[in-house]
C-alpha cells in the first residue's frame, strides 16, 4: 500500500470537518476525503439511522452498526484508494467506536477490540486526536442546528468520550491536537504535526 491513511478523531464540534477541508487544500498528491459513519451509500444510510434523534440504540447495537458501515467503507473505499497510491483523510474511524461506545457507552473492551480485529485490516499511519472542552464543542455543534442523537447525550457521557480520546492520543501512531482557538491556529498545529510525523506527505508531488 503506498497511500497514507490519516484519521481525525475527537469529541463533538472539535473542528475535524473544517480542518480536513483545509488540510486537503494544502497537501499535494492524490487525496481522498471521507467520513464515518458513511463514505458509501450503505454507510450513509446507516449513518442516518444512527444519528436519528428519535431512534434508540444500545451501545452494542451502535458498535455493530458502526462496524457494518465501516466494513463496507474499508473494503469499497479506503483499501482501494490506499492501494492506488491515494492518501485518505478520514473523519472518524475505529477509535471513535472505542471512545463513544466503549468510553461513553461502557461497552466491554473485548467486544470493541474484537470488532476492530475483524473489520479493520488497516490501521492509520497517523491519528490526529482533536481535544476541546466538552461544553465548547457541544456549543459549536449546537450553533449549527438541532442536536443529533449523539450530541443529545448528556455532559457526563461526553466527558467520558473525551477522557477515552485522551488515552487514545498516547498511542504511538497518534498525536493530540489542541482544538481551541481560531481555525487558523488549529490548522498550524495540524501542519506542524503532519510535518513532524509524515513529512513525505507534505513533500509528495
Ligand atoms: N460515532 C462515530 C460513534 O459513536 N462511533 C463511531 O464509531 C463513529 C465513527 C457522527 C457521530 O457518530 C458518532 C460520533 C458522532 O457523534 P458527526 O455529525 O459526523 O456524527 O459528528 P462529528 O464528527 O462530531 O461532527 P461535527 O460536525 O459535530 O464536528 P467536527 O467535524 O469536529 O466540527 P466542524 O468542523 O463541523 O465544526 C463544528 C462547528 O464549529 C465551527 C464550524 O464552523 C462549525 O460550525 N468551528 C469553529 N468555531 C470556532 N473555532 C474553531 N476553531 C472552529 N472550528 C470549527
Amino acid at each position: 500500500m503506498s497511500g497514507r491513511f490519516l484519521t481525525f478523531e475527537g469529541p463533538e464540534g472539535a473542528g475535524k470537518t473544517t480542518q480536513i477541508a483545509r488540510l486537503a487544500e494544502t497537501l499535494p498528491g492524490a487525496l481522498l476525503t471521507t467520513r464515518e459513519p458513511g463514505g458509501t451509500k450503505g454507510g450513509e444510510a446507516v449513518r442516518s439511522a444512527l444519528l436519528n434523534p428519535d431512534a434508540a440504540w444500545t451501545p452494542l447495537a451502535e458498535a455493530l452498526l458502526m462496524n457494518a458501515a465501516r466494513d463496507a467503507h474499508v473494503q469499497e473505499v479506503i483499501l482501494p484508494a490506499l492501494r492506488a497510491g491515494t492518501s485518505v483523510l478520514c473523519d472518524r474511524y475505529a477509535d471513535s467506536t472505542d471512545a463513544y461506545q466503549g468510553g461513553g457507552g461502557g461497552l466491554d473492551q473485548d467486544i470493541v477490540d474484537a470488532l476492530r480485529r475483524w473489520v479493520c485490516p488497516v490501521e492509520p499511519d497517523l491519528v490526529l486526536v482533536f481535544d476541546i472542552d466538552v461544553k465548547t464543542g457541544l456549543e459549536r455543534a449546537a450553533a449549527r442546528g438541532a442536536a443529533d442523537r449523539f450530541e443529545a447525550k448528556g455532559l457526563s457521557y461526553h466527558e467520558k468520550v473525551r477522557a477515552r480520546f485522551l488515552r487514545i492520543a498516547q498511542r504511538d501512531n497518534a498525536v493530540l491536537i489542541d482544538a481551541s482557538g481560531s481555525p487558523e491556529a488549529v490548522q498550524n498545529r495540524i501542519l506542524s504535526a503532519v510535518s513532524d510525523r509524515l513529512p513525505d506527505l507534505l513533500a509528495a508531488s
